[in-house]
């Protein structure tokens, strides 16, 4: 059997967060570590996704082209990835030939087959960009909640899913301008098609995650729509037709395929191309995709129903979504800068802590929460006094009263006998766990044993025995250190750090999982060094505040465009005291603004003024009155101050 693991795949527009690894890539490398260890034949696949709108609408943000920011972060996402433990076989990327090729073939032999048909439709289009707009690049009021921020797939505010056309006075948030119907043909995917053959595949799967059967059984009860596949934009995989010029696929119809392009971009470094074909396209594969619930959609109906349309490849095994993880109670926001990215923590604490907290408290049957103090609390209660205590003491004991020479025995009390069994089963007892995906009781079943280990040392008191019956002391050393030397291996897939530490320390003879259950001891030990360092409050305070008030990057400052802005005319706002509706030029445009300086200026001293403005924040509607924009000022006390140049300048200067 070969059990090819996929992790999905992260957009290349951003760094990975707590919430990605909570959901996706830990769970994955547990369960890919232990496969090893069990000597199975695994593969773990990932890479980046480098297509679709949150890549586009990032480059337009900082300014750069897609490729600029795709390049920028599949580096540095692969390097966090690595920093933090996650072993991927292949880690690839969207944008190479190699994917290109694969997606297009996916698309032509899907159409040959059948299942892609095109057909004319209507989308909106900005007069003055001169282009259609993807969903999210529409902005308009939500029709049921009555927001003003709602985007063309989604209202944040109310969480309803939209179309672009049920939005109320939409915009194009690019240029503000309001868009318009304009007919365009695209390719459908006939999931429909698909809808028996599905839930007849679905229904074998009795022992998956109750949450994602009964979201995927939720769709198919509902009835399957067919999806469009194309998109008019320019980054993306061209559709390989003659008449979708301008068109690419929609960067769900190829991210799934990177998973098969990445196998086959492993395959040729191995120097053996055909390999990858032994994984997906044999039916003995298990093919396990590890996703955060968000994308159960696609990897659950449409993912099989296309592996389904174009014949020949392995389906699905097991998809083992994991749920969302809060942070201090709040939703994550890559938008808002609340979320703690992966490099910053790596600077200041060790990935195994994190990956500890991640699995002890992972969001597997229902969202969960990371909070800094609970981080703290398990590091330095269970990871330093728990863990790290019992395996300090035996190898410092031995180092100090043994020469570093670990001692043997041949027969054993019945209290060692005990705990020798509670080790004769950790291996399977632990590892059905993991290949349920239970990597929360898994690592609860680990900690067990080191309480129990503790437990053992201060029942037997070898500091006291050393001195009344020496042979009872060395029994109860040989046998910690056997504890010692299964808790090395039992570790690795949660904490590979450790492991590998602890393996050094201990001159670790090499053993597997099985093995484990009667370790064998190596003759002598290394110098020990703590494992765990307590973790002070102040530290944590720090963390705490952080997240409070974040620092911004040069990336995020640069998203603000910043300008010279002159103010044609104002006026004050009928019924208020204090707003002033600005008419501003930015060069050869002019746009209203609402500036709630009323009760510092006069709308005749404001006229004329060359002030600094944010160009691209948000419209927004304040009292019923538009605004695009927002005028930057001081707050000095009670006074308000605008800000205006330190010599004349033309309006529309952008401010660096
Ligand atoms: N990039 C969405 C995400 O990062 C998407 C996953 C693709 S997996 C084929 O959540
Ligand atoms: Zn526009």
């Amino acid at each position: 059997m070969k059990i090819l693991v996929t992790s999905a795949l992260p957009y290349a527009n951003g760094e990975i967060h707590l919430g990605h690894l909570a959901g996706a890539y830990l769970s994955a490398d547990i369960y890919v570590r232990y496969q090893r260890l069990k000597q199975r034949d695994v593969l773990h696949i990932c890479g980046t996704d480098e297509h679709g709108v949150p890549i586009t609408i990032s480059a337009e943000q900082q300014k750069k082209t897609p490729q600029q920011i795709v390049d920028q972060y599949h580096g540095s996402i692969k390097k966090a990835f690595a920093d933090f433990g996650i072993g991927f076989d292949n880690f690839s990327r969207t944008t190479l030939p190699l994917h290109y090729r694969m997606a297009q073939d996916f698309f032509t032999k899907i159409y040959n087959n059948g299942y892609i048909y095109p057909r004319e439709i209507e989308q909106y289009f900005c007069p003055k960009c001169q282009r259609f707009l993807p969903d999210r690049y529409i902005g308009g009021t939500c029709p049921r909640c009555g927001s003003e921020n709602a985007k063309g797939d989604q209202c944040e505010s109310c969480g309803r899913w939209l179309e672009p056309f049920e939005l109320v006075q939409p915009r194009c948030l690019l240029c503000g301008e309001t868009p318009q119907r304009r007919a365009t043909k695209h390719w459908y995917f006939k999931l429909s098609a698909f809808h028996d053959q599905l839930r007849a595949w679905i229904d074998e799967k009795k022992d998956w995650k109750d949450h994602v059967l009964q979201f995927v059984k939720g769709w198919l009860k509902e009835g399957l729509q067919d999806r469009p596949i194309t998109r008019d934009m320019s980054w993306g995989v061209p559709v390989p037709l003659e008449d979708a010029k301008g068109k690419v696929l929609y960067v769900w119809f190829d991210a799934p395929i990177g998973y098969i392009s990445s196998t086959m971009e492993w395959a040729e470094n191995k120097g053996d191309p055909d390999l990858w074909k032994e994984y997906w396209q044999n039916k003995d594969t298990r093919l396990v995709h590890f996703i955060g619930k968000d994308n159960i959609v696609f990897h659950a109906l449409i993912w099989p129903a296309m592996l389904m349309a174009y014949g020949d490849y392995v389906l699905p095994t097991y998809i083992p979504a994991n749920q969302f993880l809060t942070l201090e109670g709040e939703k994550l926001s890559t938008s808002k800068g609340y979320a703690i990215w992966l490099p910053d923590y790596l600077k200041q604490f060790s990935a195994d802590s994190l990956r500890y907290t991640l699995t002890r408290n992972a969001p597997e049957t229902r969202d969960a929460d990371f909070a800094w103090r609970d981080f703290q609390a398990w590091h330095n209660n269970e990871l330093a006094d728990v863990l790290g205590n019992f395996i300090n003491r035996t190898l410092i004991f031995i180092s100090k009263y043994y020469s570093s020479s670990v001692p043997t025995a041949s027969s054993f009390s019945e209290n060692d006998n005990r705990v020798l069994e509670v080790l004769h089963k950790a291996p399977d007892l632990v590892g059905e766990r993991i290949e349920r995906f239970e990597f929360k009781s898994a690592l609860q079943e680990l900690m067990r044993i080191a309480q129990e280990a503790n437990r053992y040392f201060d029942h037997e008191e070898p500091w006291v025995t050393r001195k009344t019956n020496p042979l009872i002391c060395e029994r109860t050393m040989y046998v910690c250190m056997k504890i010692v030397t299964s808790l090395s291996v039992l570790l690795e897939p949660f904490l590979p750090f450790t492991a590998h530490k602890i393996k050094d320390m201990i001159n670790f003879i090499p053993q597997q999982w099985d093995d484990i259950s009667s370790p064998k001891v190596a003759p002598s030990i290394k110098k020990p060094g703590i494992l765990f360092e307590k973790i002070e409050d102040n530290v944590i305070d720090v963390q705490i505040n952080a997240l409070k008030k974040r620092e911004v990057t040069i990336e995020e400052f640069q998203k603000f465009a910043l300008k010279t802005a002159k103010i044609v005319s104002a006026e004050n706002i009928e019924g208020t005291k204090n707003l002033i509706k600005c008419v501003v030029e930015i060069g050869d445009s002019e746009r209203q603004i609402v500036a709630g300086v009323g009760q510092h200026y006069k709308c005749e001293e404001l006229v004329g003024k060359t002030i600094i403005i944010i160009e691209n924040l948000k419209p927004a509607k304040i009292r019923g009155v538009a605004s695009q924009g927002m005028l930057l000022a001081a707050i000095d006390g009670d006074n308000v101050i605008l800000l205006t140049t330190d010599k004349p300048a033309s309006s529309g200067a952008s401010i660096q």
